[in-house]
């Protein structure tokens, strides 16, 4: 099966450009659990015209309720006539793990609507796998037309930041008492956010989260300063408030050019890596090539010196 890889993926593909979901879930899960896919599914997607989407990105501790929001914000979400995905990121979970299995019930109630596509993803966990299958899973749901894509993934460490790197607008989900949580944490955490919730307001110590963040806010320089909104996600309240300004806090940056800064940002870090990739391909086929194999057997026998060397190969390329 593994050989005719390449091709299950591009016919896929296909399938998944016209809105077809079953492929679309069908890459999603090769994507996940076969190793070798990445690389092929990257490399296609690279020579397809991409499909621009909205990515709302929500990060925070676990237990925040970012499932619970965006299983609340859902319903607004479809109301503009927008496909909606949904992307659940689990950087712990093994793949059957059961905290993935917690939010897919939790955001169950939606899952049958034609306008909405909902998946959680876990990781193979090696270095920066993680974010690379997030960034190639939400360049999947784009091709399949899914325009509004929201993100849920854990705020905490350095590869959960990358991954919001990935959105268009940055959601950070906290709760009261936040302010007595741990300051690394919290400083990573002000630096990335457009919208802060906080969420839980029916809980106590409300009015010193408020003031807490506001002072962090306060140290920020940014073109657009962050705005903060509060919500009970599991009575609704302040959910409509929420979509509101997650909406009017993405107009103004649209205005201020900053999603187009972002967009642009990610496209040429797209290209520099599918440069970087191809120039690692035919290095990997000139060392193994006659020239290569001739060039590193003279470095071996004293015959030519590194620099002499390597000026031999780069002209080669
Ligand atoms: N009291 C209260 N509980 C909430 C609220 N939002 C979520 N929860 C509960 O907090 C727990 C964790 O929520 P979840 O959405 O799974 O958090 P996540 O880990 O950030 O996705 C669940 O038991 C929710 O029912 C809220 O606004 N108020
Ligand atoms: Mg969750």
């Amino acid at each position: 099966m593994t050989e005719d890889l390449p091709a299950q993926i591009s016919a896929l593909l296909a399938r998944c450009g016209e809105g077809d979901r079953l492929a679309l879930a069908r890459l999603l899960s090769l994507l996940e659990r076969e190793p070798a896919a990445e690389g092929f599914i990257r490399t296609q997607l690279d020579s397809t015209p991409a499909k621009s989407a909205f990515v709302i990105g929500f990060t925070g501790a676990p237990g925040a309720g970012k499932s619970s929001l965006i299983n609340a914000l859902l319903p607004e979400a479809c109301q503009s006539g927008a496909k909606v995905a949904v992307l659940a990121v689990d950087p712990s979970s093994p793949v059957s793990g059961g905290a993935l299995l917690g939010d897919r019930v939790r955001m169950q109630g939606h899952s049958q609507g034609a306008n909405v596509f909902i998946r959680s993803m876990a990781s193979r966990g090696e270095n920066g796998g993680l974010t690379r299958t997030t960034e190639t899973a939400i360049r999947l749901l784009a091709l399949g037309g899914w325009n509004q894509i929201l993100v849920e993934t854990l705020g905490i460490g350095q590869v959960e930041l990358d991954i919001v790197n990935l959105a268009t607008t940055v959601v950070v989900v906290l709760t009261p008492g936040w302010g007595d949580s741990f300051q690394a944490n919290k400083a990573g955490l002000t630096e990335v956010g457009d919208v802060f919730v906080i969420n839980k307001a029916d809980k106590e110590g409300l009015n010193q989260t408020r003031v807490d963040l506001q002072d962090s806010l306060s140290l920020l320089s940014s073109t657009i300063a962050p705005v903060i909104a509060e919500t009970v996600a599991t009575t609704g309240q302040g959910i409509a408030e929420l979509w509101q300004t997650i909406r009017s806090q993405t107009t103004a940056m649209t205005d201020a050019g900053l999603i187009d800064q972002r967009r642009s940002l990610r496209q040429s870090k797209l290209v520099e890596k599918a440069l970087l990739r191809h120039l690692e391909s035919q290095l990997k086929e000139l060392l193994a090539s006659e020239t290569g194999k001739s060039v590193l057997s003279d470095i071996a026998r004293g015959k030519l010196t590194l620099e002499e060397a390597y000026r031999k190969l780069v002209t080669k390329l």
